[in-house]
């Protein structure tokens, strides 16, 4: 019998589903399709289902294709398990093609996929083969993008591999039910400090990051707070196991994210040394249970000595001897240890000019290159700082080439409008990702850093924390859809273009209106920078109210106490991290990068303020001066807000009406809102400075 509790919950789901149709679906829409040749055309390739191989991967490619392809030709097709089926789809590995068609399979990797259409004696196939069943789903959801997008479908030959082996997704859900630098309602796995046993939301959800290539997800925040930190024990690894469950048969792996403490904080020893004997046996202990109830699990996501957290450090061991004690562990099951860079003082004190937070995962990790175990990966925020809307990238990528890295982007927007802004990160990821480390030279970009392909890693990928929450439409803002989606993408394929993605996004999501493509993706496309142009100029970050990170307060880290972090006075602004002159930090990248950082002239100018400290009369190679750049870019992305709102009441009756409200009444907000950073931002700099717009604008 289910609880009161639990039916209230499930009638939540079911109440989305049901409700909130379009906004729940995202991307999987599966709109019936009205042009009756097409229909027909999709039926004779589609109309029926040959499944080769039986797992429970194939049981989720043959649900989704059933269900896509039913609601997008008003027919159910039907399913053969021989081979004896008349047209249709032909679902295999590996292992059950048997000679039906040849794929060379050593081009395929673990997760990679054919489709191949083939017409032969009157009978038109299409053929999903993956190497393993993943691929089928991957192949399968791969084909529902092409129906839903209208693809001519006749002369399929596709062959696809994902360019990162792991494509994760990180949750800061705590079991209270809130989540850390959450925006989009409460935690979809956790309620009351239990699990919430919505289990068909967790399926929903499991489909919407298979469908974009997600392979793995660590299902509760890094920082383990003490109810969390019992997902370890058998109290909660019974419905741990459940969630894994669900995600595995959509070929994702489940980690968890642990308190390095746990030795001490559930009461079984006295120390989290990792070089006490007793220590190392309680984790090795701990693995073996974790893996009885989860025979695939992930590993751990650790964050350890950083922001209060425990860790290697209070027994003076480094990270190097903290995270290869859990590997060591973890390894005969074959789980992995994601540990986390992002490790700094956070009581460093601002006037101390020898000491810089930039410089902090970069001096905390280089010096201990080599001394990971092989599953042990490092996972490196893309900035040195957080997720700021605009900041260099990590010096430490390609710096380790004997370590394996993987990348961590935030898709949750916290810096960035926190999902009440409209704030498409497809464009930053994708600078980042092509960014030359030049660590071996020209064409080491980061891509090829954290997919592995540069230094031979074992292990590598990227990971990103996630943006969704219960609201019915997963991410608050309708539009956030699309950085998740986006995440996927480009995660499966750092080579996509920003515009490739956001018209298969759009078209999926809204349809096939011309006028709607035109405008979202542009919309899309200019949000990053537009929501830079009123907020924290030149790259010299943060800027926002301390702690919840949201709104205007040119003050307001929380870490600086002891003084502005942006080192704003009457004169200038910017941070010096010179070698020369300021805190040497340019000296962790490769030389190219050093001398382009290091010198003004080189500097590029949207990160001017995060390296150098300037006048405000400097004069940018756009020609404008620091000053006037900052009052004009805030006068601009107002102006350039309120043309959001503007182009998408343009699109009434193109979009249905909850969408089209839910959005209306986000960008209006936003635009409200830039009116505030910009006037709040202008007026602290027009005192500071003492110096006039020159077109003599109100500046307060
Ligand atoms: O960006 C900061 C956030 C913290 C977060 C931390 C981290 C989970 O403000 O909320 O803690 O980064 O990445 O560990």
């Amino acid at each position: 019998m289910t609880s009161l509790a639990e039916g209230t919950l499930m009638n939540t789901t079911d109440r989305h589903r049901a409700e909130h149709k379009e906004s729940y679906a995202c991307w999987l829409q599966y709109h019936k399709i009205e042009d009756a040749a097409l229909v027909e055309e999709y039926r004779n390739w589609c109309g029926n289902l040959e499944i080769l191989t039986v797992s429970l991967v194939m049981d989720s490619a043959q649900k989704e294709l059933l269900r896509g392809i039913s609601s997008m030709i008003g027919s159910e097709p039907d399913i053969f398990a021989e081979t004896t089926s008349p047209s249709g789809l032909v679902l295999a590995t590996m292992e059950s093609l048997g000679g039906r068609i040849i794929v060379d399979f050593n081009q395929l990797n673990d997760d990679g996929y054919v489709i191949k259409a083939v017409e032969e004696a009157g009978q038109k196939h299409i053929y999903l083969v993956g190497k393993k069943d993943a691929g089928v789903l991957y192949a399968s959801f791969h084909l529902l993008r092409l129906l839903q997008n209208r693809e001519n479908i006749k002369k399929l030959d596709i062959l696809e591999n994902p360019k990162n082996q792991l494509r994760m997704i990180n949750h800061w859900d705590n079991m209270d039910n809130s989540i850390e630098r959450g925006y989009a309602g409460l935690s979809i796995f956790y309620k009351d400090n239990q699990f919430t046993n919505e289990w068909n939301r967790i399926e929903d959800y499991a489909r919407l990051l298979a469908s974009v290539g997600i392979n793995g997800v660590s299902i509760n925040n890094v920082n383990v707070h003490k109810v969390e930190t019992n997902l370890i024990t058998s109290e909660f690894l019974p419905k741990v196991a459940e969630t894994a469950g669900i995600f595995r048969a959509y070929g994702i792996k489940t980690f968890l994210s642990i308190n390095y403490a746990s030795p001490i904080s559930l009461g079984d020893l006295t120390t989290a040394d990792p070089l006490d004997p007793s220590v190392r046996e309680w984790w090795k202990t701990k693995a073996k249970e974790i893996y009885q109830y989860i025979p695939d699990f992930g590993g751990f996501l650790v964050k350890a000595d950083s922001e209060h957290r425990p860790g290697p450090f209070t027994y003076n061991r480094n990270h190097a001897d903290g995270s290869n004690m859990l590997a060591e562990a973890l390894e005969p099951f074959g789980g992995i240890v994601i540990w986390r860079c992002f490790v700094y003082n956070c009581l460093q004190d601002w006037r101390d000019r020898s000491t810089d937070r930039a410089r902090a995962a970069y001096d905390h990790f280089k010096p201990l290159d080599g001394q990971f175990h092989t599953n042990v990966i490092l996972q490196i925020k893309n900035g040195p700082m957080d997720f700021q809307v605009r900041e260099a990238v990590s010096p430490l990528f390609g710096a380790m080439e004997k370590t394996n890295q993987m990348l961590e982007f935030q898709i949750a927007q916290e810096y960035t409008g926190q999902q009440r802004h409209l704030c498409y990160l497809v464009p930053q990821w994708k600078e980042v990702l092509d960014f030359e480390t030049y660590a071996k030279g020209e064409g080491s970009p980061v891509k090829r850093v954290v997919d592995g392909s540069l230094f031979n890693n074992k292990f590598s990928g990227i990971a990103a924390v996630s943006n969704i929450g219960n609201d019915y439409n997963w991410t608050g803002h309708t539009l956030a859809q699309a950085n998740l989606y986006g995440y996927g993408r480009l995660t499966w394929n750092p080579d996509l273009s920003a515009e490739a993605i956001t018209s298969e996004w759009i078209e999926q999501t809204f349809g096939h209106d011309e006028a709607v493509m035109e405008t979202v993706s542009q919309m899309l496309l200019d949000s990053w920078r537009i929501y830079e142009n009123y907020t924290s100029p030149l790259g010299v970050g943060w800027m926002v109210n301390p702690h919840h990170h949201y709104g205007p307060n040119v003050d307001g880290y929380e870490y600086s106490v002891w003084g502005t972090y942006h080192f704003a006075d009457c004169h200038g602004i910017g941070v010096d991290r010179t070698v020369k002159t300021g805190t040497g930090y340019t000296s962790q990248y490769f030389k190219e990068n050093e001398a382009m950082y290091e010198s003004l002239e080189t500097c590029p100018d949207e990160l001017l303020l995060f390296f150098h400290h300037v006048p405000y009369t400097h004069v940018l190679k756009s020609g404008e001066t620091v000053i006037q750049h900052i009052y004009n870019t805030h006068f601009e992305g107002v102006e350039q807000a309120k043309r959001l709102v503007q182009n998408w009441t343009e699109l009434k009756d193109k979009i249905d009406g909850e969408r089209y409200e839910d959005i209306l009444k986000r960008l209006q907000e936003q635009a409200e809102h830039a009116k505030e950073w910009r006037d709040i931002i202008n007026t602290y700099f027009y005192r500071k400075s003492g110096i006039q717009d020159e077109l003599n604008r109100k500046i307060y």
